[in-house]
């Protein structure tokens, strides 16, 4: 789908508490692409998602949707790649990888994160991370798949600063997940932690922190 609209009528659709590790990935994809995008947030906890502006055209009614000119898409992953298509290196900063193999690699660690480590999702919300809110100790579930997450991320890093040769988006998604931990204390090797923090420097990651901390949401 090519829709030829212009650039301006790029429209990014979050949650306005801002905690939403998929809306994240999408807003850093748009400010990695150097896409000029315009950010709509919604009340989840009004159930602004139900508005019938927004039902009318989001197919999931969650965040994140994307609207490109007339055409809108909802599901992380879908924007992901449709961003990378619609805005094709070498004019536009790759996502994903352009080897074949490092590009299923980043796919395989970007689905493991979405439909893995429940338990840390569940118990190190992303709340903990941008709202600061109080947490318990890990239960034993949630430390298995500290322990999980801990071992594959060594793994798929291993002997390199990122999951591919370069940067990719999956990175800044690995990096939240690590950081769910980091930010609550809970243990992370060195290396690990030194990753998700260098992750987190990168300009697009660092505009989102600071719209987190902004008063007026
Ligand atoms: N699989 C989806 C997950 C999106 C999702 O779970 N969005 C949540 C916020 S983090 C949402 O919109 N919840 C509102 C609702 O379900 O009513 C993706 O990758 O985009």
């Amino acid at each position: 789908m090519s829709s030829g609209t212009p650039l301006g009528e790029l429209e990014l659709f979050g949650n306005s508490r801002l905690t939403s590790p998929y809306v994240l990935s999408v807003y850093v994809a748009l400010k990695e692409k150097g896409l000029p995008f315009e950010l709509t947030l919604l009340d989840l906890e009004k159930g602004e998602q139900h508005r019938p502006d927004f039902v009318a055209h989001s197919v999931t009614n969650r965040v994140p949707t994307l609207r490109h000119g007339q055409h809108w898409l909802s599901e992380s992953l879908a924007i992901l790649e449709y961003l990378e298509e619609e805005f094709p290196a070498p004019r536009y900063p790759r996502l994903f990888p352009e080897d074949r193999l490092e590009r299923a690699r980043v796919r395989m660690v970007q689905g493991l994160l979405r439909s893995d480590f429940l338990p840390i999702r569940e118990e190190r919300s992303t709340e903990t991370i941008f709202c600061g809110e109080p947490i318990q100790p890990l239960s034993s579930k949630a430390e298995a798949a500290r322990q999980r997450l801990l071992r594959i991320a060594a793994v798929v890093l291993e002997g390199r600063n990122g999951i591919a040769s370069r940067f990719s988006i999956a990175d800044v998604d690995l990096a939240t997940m690590l950081q769910r931990l980091v930010a609550n204390g809970d243990p992370v090797p060195e290396p690990l932690a030194q990753y998700a923090s260098s992750v987190w420097q990168r300009p697009a990651v660092q505009e989102w922190l600071a719209l987190t901390r902004a008063p007026q949401r």
